[in-house]
């Protein structure tokens, strides 16, 4: 028997509507079929899923699993060690999972380590985010709806619809009235294969509106230079969106430090100009959240108080792609920062269903709708009233 495999253990938090993909869920992991039948039983609607256990090692997790009331599903060969590694399905109440976290410490077999992990996503399961946007603090009970408006030539959905000033400006005040939280201003497509942009033209583009808007509202400057981000705070932008999390211009995070801002770190694979040439991951959940903690652990570093994750749809991402990371904003939330998701109108909605961009609101609408019920807490949008009034919707029906 060979352990072939260098990848760490992770653990994250996976989260199902009904037992089905759970069920498929532990038959991939190699469950004996009586044994998903018995755990299928005791759903519960989230669950950890632990990820490369040596055998030893899901042998002890099942056991403590047991000793401290909740289940681990495990692959049918661990207990003949007839397989090297396993993966696990942990089910329980989070006093349960949190006292097996405990318990693991001191084990070794690399189970300290998922121990203290299982504490920290444990940790963040209930635990309700705040963002403070302006000296108001938002409780991220419910998402916040960011409205999108790009002051470009070239954005795949709005290019050239808002270039002038004014109508920039106006169209910053028409998304605040149909009910954004926040507007999301930025002079640069990140679309597939966009041309780049100076900061002097960038700058160009967004300043108008944040001086005309940020006095009195929330703005939040979708930008990757340094340069440009604090220029936009010293007009009193409140956020900044950084599709590059740092990496393009790593002083973007200082400028954040500086003036007190929250800042945006989404995951891209590659750059604009590459990113779909044939984006692979072995799984691409795990990576975006390894990623997403790496970025968010710098820009702390860098001073950074509030940090926001993002997944970045369509940013290096094939279909199935995006649609594992907004089925799976849970692993993602687990992470204890706030979730954006930035889904609207995209192409993998003309993928599903071949709509054109401007015909994706029903689509756009679907995926709020889902990335909402699994925990994201802003949601970017270009129809804001839309979506206000679908979520205001959901949430009245869930809530009765
Ligand atoms: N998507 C786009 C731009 N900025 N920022 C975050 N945090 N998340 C996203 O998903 C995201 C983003 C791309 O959409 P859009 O702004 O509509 O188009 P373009 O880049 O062509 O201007």
């Amino acid at each position: 028997m060979t352990d072939d495999t260098d990848d760490p253990v992770s653990v994250r938090t996976v989260s199902f509507d009904t037992p089905a993909p759970a069920r498929e869920l532990m038959a991939a992991i190699g469950v004996h079929p009586q044994g998903v039948d018995i755990m299928a039983a005791k759903f519960t609607g989230r669950a950890l899923y632990v990820k490369n256990l040596k055998t030893v090692a899901a042998n002890i997790l099942k056991q403590e699993a047991l000793s401290a009331g909740a289940e681990a599903a495990v692959n049918k060969h661990v207990v003949t060690c007839r397989v090297a590694r396993s993966d696990a399905l942990l089910f329980g109440t989070a006093a349960a999972l949190g006292a097996v976290g405990e318990k693991l410490a001191g084990q070794g077999f690399g189970l300290d380590g998922l121990g203290e992990a299982m504490c920290r996503v444990l940790a963040a399961w209930d635990a309700v985010p705040s963002l403070e946007l302006k000296g108001k603090t938002y409780r991220l009970e419910r998402p916040l709806v960011m409205g999108i408006l790009n002051v470009t030539p070239d954005s795949f959905s709005d290019g050239g619809r808002f270039l002038e000033p004014a109508a920039a400006v106006n169209r910053a005040r028409e998304l605040l009235g149909h009910g954004a939280d926040v507007v999301d201003v930025g002079g640069e497509s990140t679309r597939p294969g966009a041309a780049y942009v100076s900061a002097e033209e960038e700058l160009s583009r967004v300043l108008p509106v944040v001086e005309a808007i940020a006095p009195d509202y929330p703005v939040s400057v979708d930008t990757r230079k340094a340069a440009v981000a604090r220029k936009c705070a010293q007009a009193g932008a409140a956020m900044v969106n950084d599709v590059s999390a740092g990496r393009d211009d790593p002083a973007v995070a200082a400028v954040c430090a500086e003036f007190g801002l929250p800042y945006v770190v989404m995951h891209i694979k590659g750059t604009p100009a590459d990113m779909q040439q044939d984006p692979r991951y072995d799984d691409v959940v795990r990576e975006v959240r390894d990623f997403l903690a790496a970025r968010a652990e710098w820009a702390s570093e860098q001073g950074v108080a509030e940090i926001v994750v993002d997944p970045g749809i369509g940013f290096g991402k094939t279909l199935e792609h995006n649609l594992a990371l907004l089925n799976n904003v849970p692993a993602l939330a687990d992470l204890g920062y706030p979730v954006m998701v930035g889904h609207s109108r995209k192409s993998f909605i003309g993928d599903l269903t071949g709509a054109e961009v401007n015909g994706r609101l029903a689509g756009s609408l679907a995926a709020a709708l889902v990335a909402a019920r699994r925990g994201a807490h802003i949601l970017r949008v270009h129809d804001v009233a839309a979506t206000a009034q679908a979520l205001a919707v959901a949430s009245a029906v869930t809530a009765s």
